[in-house]
């Protein structure tokens, strides 16, 4: 009995329980953790090019991930092609949501890759488990050392220099696991100077500066049951933001959560996970630095965050799912303080976000049902209860006389897809429905400067809400020496939230041209198509290639902006006793879908070629592992379609790297 539902267990994390844990100790729940363990050791945050990677270059391997570049740091990420906000991002199913109306600082630049396990991507609907979405959810997974292990402490530390931007960083991190009592700890500094674009020109105002530590602690009250407690602390201090008209002074984030476990080893429900959570930002601009600027502006921002998570597992035979009830609270609040070249001379004040509250309440479920062997049935659904307060709406009503203080919104969504295999061949279909709320930005924001478009950007509270109809498909082949795999996914999104030109209001900051204010197009359009294939040429010799394709049009087929032309991937891997060499090459070709309404230009094509080769040997019990490598080894230069104000992009970057395991 023991040995089946420990098997159920398994099957509920998603994960193949292998040959790897044939031998199934006695402790379920001790178990249960380590097959965790497996499963994310699969994806460890390091690409094939690079084994340390920043989060960012970490996300960026993942196919359906693009981002908008504002200079060297917190890129936004894209999921599916949509921006930020018609996402999930949490870190382990925390809501956190930044403080810089630029979007400065997405949640993924408040982690450092060791902390983190693995991040879990879900694409479109399948995402809702963790709040409404439109384009699906980034989960990023923190470390969390399972109890009694074999090996009680263990640890890495790594360190390296990037040439191009002289970027010097020091990550350690350290576990303890004992039966009772598990701890896990990080630290880690990053200090880059400006880059350098393939004209070898130095592109000044792209320096960062970052701290991160994290702590986290177990401690199992019975053999089922175990509480845990985290933090992480992070802090970014004189980043500069190239592309943008200021810079960062200082960024800190505190994240804290305490969780309650149960593990229950027979009956419907098997897990219960219950958490409680904080987090808070501040966040403080800079644009001193910037001589250009004859008028100043302050521009501090604070976001803070409290929520409840809670969860439970069912299991019964061929059937399983996951609930979970989220709860947060956030205030979001964003000054504009402007004054001449002296300070105390202030000569306007607004809220560019007047001290908006958010409440969310959603209950969400994921079912998979195996049919047979061979099929499997995953659907489920969300219902999101979602309240908006403006505290100061009088910001609001300069522009929406009539807009309400305050504003309730349902939520739902619905997914469901199937899966069948038949011998090599793997098929998947699907389809979704959903609801997001507009953002903060989107529905209260007010004149905040977009230096993309040089548009200063109204919310309007009284958006509807986005509406996503979507359906998706895979179809894979996979033998023994080889793996091909198509993917797409098409969204009918009514009510697309986007920034129009207004006709009343002229524009605050002196760099803008006029103001646009955040309105619904009657819908839009996306399409995503990503073929996916791997070769093995030798026994030790492995060839990847990716390709994406995407189109997005508005309700009069006009092009959507920042969609990823026609792009791809390639790399060869190579390796043979403790040595691996691996080359890689990605490029977009030309943009030909741009939009000149919403303020593109053409990006023309690019190539990018980059090579590394590591050596792993041991000294005594510590794994240590030596890389050296270049990035964009012809020194092209290039920007992206989605480098904001067509910055350009790092020329050659040789880069070194030493890890030690213990
Ligand atoms: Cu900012």
């Amino acid at each position: 009995m023991k040995k089946l539902s420990v098997i159920f267990l398994v099957l509920f994390l998603g994960m193949n329980a292998n040959a790897q844990d044939a031998e199934i100790p006695r402790d379920t729940s001790k178990h249960l953790e380590e097959v965790k363990i497996i499963g994310i050791a699969k994806r460890k945050i390091e690409t094939e090019m690079k084994m340390a990677v920043s989060v960012d270059e970490f996300l960026a391997s993942s196919e359906n991930i693009s981002f908008i570049k504002r200079g060297a740091y917190a890129w936004e990420p894209l999921l599916n092609n949509m921006s930020s906000e018609r996402s999930t991002l949490t870190i382990d199913g925390m809501h956190i949501f930044g403080a810089c109306t630029d979007k400065m600082d997405p949640i993924t630049s408040y982690v450092e890759s060791n902390n983190l396990s693995t991040i879990d991507i879900k694409s479109g609907q399948e995402g809702s488990l963790h709040g409404a979405t439109v384009g699906g959810s980034i989960d990023l997974k923190r470390k969390s050392t399972p109890f009694g292990l074999e090996k009680k402490f263990s640890g890495a530390y790594q360190t390296g220099f990037e040439f191009n931007n002289k970027q010097f960083y020091n990550l350690a991190n350290a576990s303890y696991a004992g039966d009772k009592f598990v701890a896990d700890g990080s630290i880690s500094f990053r200090k880059a100077g400006n880059y350098h674009d393939g004209n070898q020109n130095e592109i000044k105002h792209s320096q960062y500066n970052k701290f991160n530590t994290s702590l986290g602690l177990a401690y199992k009250i019975s053999p089922l049951s175990s509480v845990r407690v985290d933090a992480i602390f992070d802090q970014a201090k004189d980043v500069g933001y190239p592309a943008l008209p200021m810079d960062l002074w200082l960024s800190r984030a505190i994240i804290t959560s305490a969780s309650y476990k149960q593990l229950f080893e027979a009956g419907l429900v098997r897990i219960w996970d219950t958490k409680l959570y904080f987090n808070a930002i501040e966040h403080y601009m800079d644009d001193t630095t910037r001589p250009e600027n004859l008028v100043h502006m302050d521009m501090p921002g604070w976001s803070t965050t409290y929520g409840l998570i809670s969860k439970i597992n069912l299991q019964e035979d061929r059937y399983s799912s996951e609930i979970q009830l989220n709860v947060y609270e956030n205030i979001s609040i964003a000054e504009m303080r402007m004054y001449p070249q002296d300070r105390s001379k202030r000569t306007m004040f607004a809220y560019s976000w007047p001290w908006v509250t958010t409440r969310f309440t959603g209950l969400s479920m994921n079912n998979s049902w195996e049919i047979s062997d061979k099929s499997q049935l995953n659907f489920g659904g969300s219902l999101g209860l979602n309240y908006n307060y403006s505290k100061y709406v009088e910001f609001n009503r300069i522009f929406y006389p009539e807009a309400p203080q305050k504003n309730n919104r349902l939520l739902p969504g619905l997914h469901a897809s199937y899966e069948l295999n038949i011998d090599q061949f793997d098929f998947s279909i699907g389809t979704g429905y959903g609801h997001r709320a507009p953002s903060v930005s989107e529905a209260y924001g007010y004149y905040i400067y977009n230096s993309f478009d040089r548009y200063d950007y109204i919310g309007n509270p009284d958006l509807k809400n986005e509406i996503s109809y979507e359906a998706n498909a895979s179809a894979g082949f996979k033998n023994e020496k080889m793996s091909i795999e198509a993917k797409a996914n098409y969204f009918h999104i009514q009510n697309y939230i986007i920034g129009r030109i207004l006709s009343l209001g002229s524009p605050m900051n002196y760099q803008s041209v006029g103001v646009k204010g955040y309105t619904s197009l009657d819908h839009a359009k996306l399409f995503n198509l990503t073929i996916n294939t791997n070769y093995d040429i030798l026994q030790h010799l492995h060839w990847k290639g990716v390709l994406n394709y995407a189109r997005a049009t508005d309700d009069k087929d006009g092009n959507l902006p920042f969609i990823r032309p026609l792009s791809y991937q390639t790399s060869l891997h190579f390796m043979h006793k403790g040595f691996s060499v691996q080359t890689s090459m990605n490029g977009d070709f030309k943009q030909d879908n741009y939009s000149p309404e919403y303020g593109e230009d053409q990006t023309p094509a690019y190539m990018i070629w980059n090579i590394s080769g590591d050596y792993t040997f041991n000294i005594k019990n510590v794994k240590t592992a030596l890389q050296v490598g270049a990035e964009n080894i012809f020194n092209e230069y290039y920007s992206t379609y989605a480098d904001w104000g067509n910055i350009p992009r790092m020329g050659r970057n040789i880069f070194t790297s030493l890890k030690f395991n213990f």
